[in-house]
């Protein structure tokens, strides 16, 4: 079933669907409907057709929900890209990808004309001036039927080895993780979510997005996160989720209390460890245990601690409705209850696999079935999940991913640089810190002001290490491997 069709008779028409930081209604939900099946007709009219990708970086405006909805709607493989990324790094997503069509905003035009043909790159501004216009506006766009394998997005998620790969994500996917965490949050039509999330992950844009639209409940959408604006927001919504660096922030605000959020339902987390402080600060100021999730690109949500019943502090949770979670020891078995090990998933919401990746895919599934997450963890005998570590070289600082191995990698390519060795350290508010280990070949000075420069104009900005440590030479072990473990303790 395409994803739409099971938005579409939830639809309450002239419900709010979107408000502003001021809580003017942007949209209804008829308009959403309205909009997006005009930007639908108008990309199938340019020749896009099911299957084809469409890939998107722009600000987060209204707009780029149009956007997703009408690709959604008209079968076009919806690619959002982190509006970090910079020409080197867009480069590969455009070849890997081979897009009919980019769609992104005024300032960054230019960019991709460069790596594309001109034609192929559409801005956000035309498009919606375009469809405006009465000629090309479509009041009754009929959503296309779509299979639950049909790929409805492609998100690229970076590997600890080689380049980042495009996890196919089907309709069949995201309907089954917003069906199993509406039961588990008990997700209301009265919701209101504040929504500060960007919308280029699973988080923002499914969890964020599919909530309220299968529910037919409202939004605050700011364009950002600023803890000051979400505090003094609070008292308008119901509903607050966030990667753990939010909740850190929130605290700092002064006017953080139990009274402004007397309207408010549940906060949800996740995306990265949610520190057993910051819940028991955030309860303490606010009367309200944070839930914690777990998720994946791959996998869309797996778990979660639910509203109402027991939720345990440090885990979370239990896996949701349809998802079989287990853990495969070192000894490679099937763990015991509370035995550390890989987390394998397995259900109707896991991908597919990587575009044009068999073989990678065929890696990291096991033979019956499960996807290797590379995330440690263990179940208790009530089956709630802790997750302990990583076996995956991956740092996640303010719940994005830092692949250690791809900033190693343009560290080396930087003239005087012998080797190099990327760590993640604790941080109070990122929750892990990108470092950076440098040896310079024999003779050659760099300075630290230096090397960053360098790496600002090549990678994203928060892959950027917050400092750089220069060594004579990397420590190994009998195999070669860098002493990670080593350098973290020696660095932390
Ligand atoms: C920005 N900066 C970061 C950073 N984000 N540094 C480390 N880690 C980050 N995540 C740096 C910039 O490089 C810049 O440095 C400075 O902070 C200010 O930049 P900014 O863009 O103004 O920052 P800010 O708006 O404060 O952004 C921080 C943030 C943002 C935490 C609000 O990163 C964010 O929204 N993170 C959430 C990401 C998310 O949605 N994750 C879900 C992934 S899905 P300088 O030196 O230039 O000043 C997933 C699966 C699942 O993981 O389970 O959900
Ligand atoms: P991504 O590849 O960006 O989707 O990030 C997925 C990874 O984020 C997972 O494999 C986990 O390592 C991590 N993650 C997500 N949610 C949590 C959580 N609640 N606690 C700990 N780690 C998490």
């Amino acid at each position: 079933m395409n994803i739409y069709n099971s938005f579409k008779p939830r639809f309450v028409p002239e419900k709010p669907f979107l408000l502003s930081s001021k809580l003017d209604v942007t949209y209804s939900y008829m308009d959403i409907d309205q909009k997006s099946g005009s930007i639908a007709s108008y990309l199938t009219n340019l020749g896009l057709k099911e299957g084809d990708r469409l890939m998107a970086q722009m600000e987060k405006t209204p707009e780029t929900i149009l956007l997703y909805l009408a690709c959604l709607r008209s079968g076009i493989v919806y690619i959002p890209l982190n509006t970090s990324y910079l020409t080197e790094e867009i480069k590969f997503f455009v070849n890997d990808a081979e897009p009919s069509l980019i769609v992104t905003d005024r300032e960054r035009e230019k960019t991709f004309e460069l790596l594309i043909e001109k034609k192929k790159v559409l801005t956000i501004e035309s498009l919606i001036e375009s469809t405006s216009k009465p000629e090309n506006q479509e009041k009754s766009f009929l959503t296309k039927e779509m299979s639950d394998s049909s790929i409805a997005v492609m998100l690229y998620t970076s590997g600890t080895t080689g380049n980042p790969k495009g996890a196919m994500i089907s309709h069949g996917n995201l309907l089954s993780n917003v069906i199993s965490l509406t039961k588990i949050w008990k997700w209301e039509k009265n919701d209101v979510l504040l929504h500060s999330l960007p919308i280029y992950h699973v988080h923002g844009l499914f969890v964020g997005l599919h909530m309220p639209l299968f529910n037919s409940s409202a939004i605050i959408y700011l364009d950002k996160f600023s803890a000051s604006q979400v505090v003094s927001l609070l008292p308008k919504a119901t509903v607050f989720m966030g990667v753990p660096t939010y909740y850190v922030r929130m605290l700092r605000e002064e006017s953080l209390n139990s009274a402004i959020c007397n309207n408010m339902r549940c906060f949800i987390s996740g995306s990265a460890p949610l520190l057993e402080k910051t819940f028991n600060e955030f309860k303490k100021r606010t009367g309200f245990e944070i839930v914690e999730r777990y998720g994946m690109t791959e996998t869309g949500m797996n778990t979660s601690n639910p509203l109402s019943g027991e939720k345990k502090i440090g885990t979370v949770g239990l896996p949701l409705e349809g998802t079989q979670v287990r853990i495969r020891n070192k000894e490679g078995h099937i763990a015991k209850d509370n035995e550390t090990g890989e987390l394998e998933i397995k259900g109707r919401n896991v991908f597919g696999g990587y575009w044009r990746k068999e073989r990678q895919t065929d890696e990291d599934f096991t033979a019956d079935g499960f996807f290797m997450t590379g995330d440690l963890a263990k179940v208790d005998e009530d089956k709630y999940v802790t997750i302990i570590g990583r076996k995956k070289d991956l740092i996640i600082s303010g719940g994005l991913n830092v692949y250690p191995k791809e900033v190693e990698s343009v560290i080396d390519s930087l003239p005087g640089v012998k080797e190099s060795a990327v760590i993640g350290l604790p941080h109070f508010e990122f929750g892990e810190k990108v470092c950076g280990i440098v040896i310079t070949e024999k003779g050659k000075q760099l300075s630290e002001a230096e090397i960053l420069r360098k790496l600002k104009s090549i990678l994203a900005n928060f892959k950027i290490p917050k400092e750089i440590y220069f060594m004579k030479e990397l420590p190994r072990n009998s195999m070669g491997k860098v002493k990670k473990k080593f350098l973290r303790e020696k660095f932390g």
